[in-house]
Order: structure tokens, then C-alpha cells, then sequence
């Protein structure tokens, strides 16, 4: 194994980027980087097939949409309509219709399931000849602070790999390998844990005609389209609460009543899980040649609908940064880096926030008692009667509302300390 270790590093494959990973972020980056001319191999420890069967998201905002769009790919890698851009608030059964039209020109929003971004996301990287490894086991970086980090990898019929790069883009998830490289201390993560769990729904049902949140008495519950033929709902429920619990009857039960559709069609249920509503960012999202991109960086609780929106926005800073390094010899976008996603990160992590603590707050008041139920219901009485609040509610949906540059930034605050001391820690 040591001799084996040491050959490879005597002849190992040399590229630009190594991108850790192949979700929305890590095939992003991919596609971005071939469409830049620049040389990378994406590595994925599991199958294809496994990778394109993952459902969770399904709407790519308007402004991930105009990224695409900017990159001449929205109509190659984004499948299903254009958003109607409305929404459906549904507090103790009256229906509130809110927009997210903030009248600004080009395309919008897409329907768009997770699988199907990445379903097509990977078909056009390998048609452009991307170089797409599956099944990578045992990955580990090396020599992150160097000039030329190693990748070692495990192939599916166990040899042994390395590959020097330049850049290394950890897109592997909360869960991956990449952050875990990051020696102790160099990176901050700031946790909250909401306190509410989610039983989440897949079902091949009826989708809603569009996205549905409803508030009662009952506790939070939601239908998302998930495909034409297909839904995902939330129902709130206790964080420590497990999925036996929910037999198929107690799960249509509790849909019709907190929905308020006595008529609701069920349809067979593909997948039941429990999950913990939690935020997480890890502060700054760059050490060495390593930088963090997606949800290798943050975690976004669902509402508002921002995780995997986040991770093409920090896929996209990742390869222009790449892009005018490799091309221009600027590297002012590698060194900002953390700084501009932090911005965005932060920025979503409120809206986000907000919403939960709204829709949840407002409803089952044994949550968060009377008085912040009066809250909640005054932001959402808000959001339905004033012009300006739902403008704004519009903005941050569509992903448009502006952020400021970070790069600009000189007082305390989120990312601000990738900009003070950590920069040398995490410079190249
Ligand atoms: P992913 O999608 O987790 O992809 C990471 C990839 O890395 C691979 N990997 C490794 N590869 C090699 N070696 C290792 N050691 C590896 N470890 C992991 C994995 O196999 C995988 O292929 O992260 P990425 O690309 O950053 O994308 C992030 C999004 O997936 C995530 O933010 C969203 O799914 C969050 N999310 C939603 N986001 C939205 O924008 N709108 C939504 O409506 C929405 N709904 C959701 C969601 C997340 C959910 N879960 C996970 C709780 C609904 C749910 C239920």
C-alpha cells in the first residue's frame, strides 16, 4: 500500500480542477469549467443511476435560470415549464395568492425537479467530453496549501489513483470528504437548530396547480409539484417523531385537514422521511487550494427553497474565480470568493428564517406560545395587504434582490472573518 501510495505520486494524472462530487453543484461547476475551456474531472462516489434518482428540490429560481442563461446552457440543462411565479399561502383554509414577479426583464423561474437538473446536467457535461468518474471510493486531498494538491482515489475495481490539480472544488455535500480535510479551527460553523421536524412525502399523487404552504391550528403542512404526475408534501411534526408513526391513512388524514382539501387525492407513497430543520454555515468556505461550494459550505432549512439555489450561485463565483485566474492571471474572484458567497449565504439563510419562523410561529401555537403567534400572523397579514412587502417577498423568491459586493465590506459581520485573519490561513 506505502509503495503503491508512492508510485502514484511519482506519475499522477495532472488537471486544473478536481470537483469533489457530482450534485447540482459539483455538475455546475463541471459545465461551467468545460464551457471556460478549462480542464477538470468530477469525481462521485456513487452510481449514476444513484445520483440521478436523488428528489429534493424542485423549483430553480429566476436567478439561477438567468445564470444559466448567461452561460448559454438554461435550455440544455433545465427541464419542465416556466413558473407561473405564484404561490399559495392558505392560513385556516382562505387562500392568499403572493407573486414572485418583480417586473425585471428575462427569463424566469423553472419547474424543475433536483434528478431531472442533474439528470441533464451530466448529459451535457459528458457530451462536451467531460471527463465524470463514478464510483470513486476512499477519496482523500492532499497538500491543500501547496501549490499543486493531490486527490487519491479508490477506482470500482480497487486501484489506487492520484490526480494533481491546481484548484480542488469540494461540491460532495454536508456529509462529504472535503470539509472534513480542513484541519480543526480553520474553518467556523455557526449552527441553529429550529426545533421542528418535517415528515416529508413523496408520492406519485396529483400535483397542486401551485406551490402550497398552509398554516393552521393543526401545524404547518405543504405540497410541491414534483413532476407532472408526482408530489412532495411536509407535515410538521415533533423533531424526535419517527417514520412508523405515519401510516399512509394518518398521512392523507393529516394532509386534508392542515391543507384544508377534504377532497386532496392520495396516490402511492414512494418515500416517508423524518428530518430535523436545521441552518449551518461554515465560515470561511475556502482553506488553501480547497474551496467549499454548496452544500459542503451551508445548509438551508427547505422554506424559501434556497439550498440547492445557493449551490449554483456559489458553483458559478467558483468557476468565473477559476475561469479569470486560469485565462486573465486574476485571481481578485479566487480571493473574494468566500466573502461574495457568505453574502448571499447569509442573505438566504434570513429569508429562509423568516419564512419558517412565519408559516411555523403562526400556526400550532404550543410551538412558540400566543404571543409569537400574534407575530407571525401580523408578517404574513403584511405580506398579503402591502404592495411593498410582497414586493420584497418577490425579490428575495426570484433571488434577485441585490447583495452587497463583499469585496467592498470592511466592518464586522458574516464573512468578515475570511477577510481579517483566516485570509492567511486560507490563502494560496
Ligand atoms: P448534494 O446534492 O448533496 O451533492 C453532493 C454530491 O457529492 C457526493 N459525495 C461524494 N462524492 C465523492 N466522495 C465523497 N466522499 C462524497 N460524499 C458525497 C454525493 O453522492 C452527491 O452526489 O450537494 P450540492 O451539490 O451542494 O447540492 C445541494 C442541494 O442538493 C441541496 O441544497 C438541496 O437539495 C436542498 N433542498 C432544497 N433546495 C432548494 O433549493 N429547493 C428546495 O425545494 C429544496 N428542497 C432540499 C429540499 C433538501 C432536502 N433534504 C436533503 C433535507 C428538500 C429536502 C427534503
Amino acid at each position: 500500500m506505502a509503495q503503491k501510495l508512492a508510485e502514484l505520486r511519482e506519475s499522477p494524472e495532472s488537471t486544473a480542477v478536481v470537483v469533489i462530487g457530482a450534485g447540482p453543484a459539483g455538475l455546475t461547476v463541471g459545465n461551467l469549467l468545460r464551457r471556460s475551456g478549462i480542464d477538470c474531472v468530477v469525481l462521485e462516489r456513487r452510481t449514476r443511476e444513484r445520483v440521478a434518482q436523488r428528489q429534493r428540490a424542485g423549483i430553480v429560481e429566476t436567478r439561477a435560470v438567468r445564470m444559466f442563461d448567461s452561460w448559454g446552457l438554461a435550455d440544455q440543462v433545465l427541464g419542465g415549464a416556466p413558473s407561473d411565479g405564484l404561490m399559495e399561502f392558505r392560513v385556516d383554509g382562505e387562500s392568499h395568492l403572493v407573486s414572485d414577479d418583480d417586473d425585471s426583464e428575462g427569463p424566469r423561474a423553472r419547474l424543475c425537479p433536483q434528478q431531472v437538473l442533474v439528470q441533464k446536467l451530466t448529459a451535457v457535461y459528458l457530451a462536451d467530453g467531460g471527463d465524470l468518474r463514478f464510483e470513486a471510493a476512499d477519496i482523500s486531498l492532499h497538500d491543500l496549501t501547496g501549490d499543486r494538491p493531490t486527490v487519491h482515489y479508490r477506482t470500482a475495481d480497487g486501484t489506487l489513483r492520484a490526480i494533481t490539480c491546481t484548484f480542488v472544488a469540494g461540491c460532495d455535500g454536508d456529509h462529504g470528504i472535503s470539509r472534513a480535510a480542513v484541519p480543526n479551527g480553520a474553518l467556523t460553523a455557526h449552527t441553529f437548530e429550529h426545533g421542528i421536524g418535517w415528515l416529508t412525502i413523496l408520492a406519485d399523487a396529483p400535483p397542486p396547480a401551485r406551490p402550497l404552504l398552509a398554516v393552521s391550528p393543526h401545524g404547518f403542512a405543504a405540497h410541491f409539484a414534483r413532476g407532472p404526475h408526482a408530489s412532495r408534501y411536509y407535515l410538521q411534526c415533533p423533531p424526535d417523531d419517527h417514520p412508523d408513526a405515519w401510516p399512509d391513512s394518518r398521512i392523507w388524514d393529516a394532509l386534508r385537514t392542515r391543507l384544508a382539501d377534504p377532497a386532496l387525492v392520495p396516490g402511492p407513497i414512494t418515500d416517508r422521511e423524518i428530518f430535523r430543520l436545521r441552518s449551518l454555515v461554515h465560515d470561511p468556505m475556502q482553506y488553501g487550494r480547497l474551496f467549499l461550494v454548496g452544500d459542503a459550505a451551508h445548509i438551508v432549512s427547505p422554506l424559501g427553497g434556497k439550498g440547492m439555489n445557493l449551490a449554483l450561485y456559489d458553483a458559478d463565483l467558483f468557476a468565473r474565480a477559476v475561469r479569470d485566474s486560469v485565462h486573465d492571471h486574476d485571481d481578485t474572484g479566487l480571493h473574494t470568493y468566500s466573502q461574495r458567497c457568505l453574502r448571499r449565504v447569509w442573505n438566504d439563510q434570513e429569508f429562509s428564517h423568516w419564512l419558517t419562523r412565519t408559516l411555523h410561529d403562526a400556526g400550532d401555537d404550543t410551538h412558540s406560545g400566543p404571543f409569537q403567534r400574534g407575530l407571525a400572523r401580523a408578517r404574513l397579514d403584511r405580506l398579503f395587504t402591502s404592495r411593498n412587502a410582497a414586493r420584497t417577498f418577490a425579490e428575495l423568491m426570484t433571488g434577485l434582490n441585490p447583495v452587497p459586493d463583499a469585496g467592498a465590506q470592511n466592518g464586522p459581520g458574516p464573512g468578515a472573518a475570511a477577510a481579517r485573519g483566516k485570509a492567511s490561513a486560507s490563502d494560496w
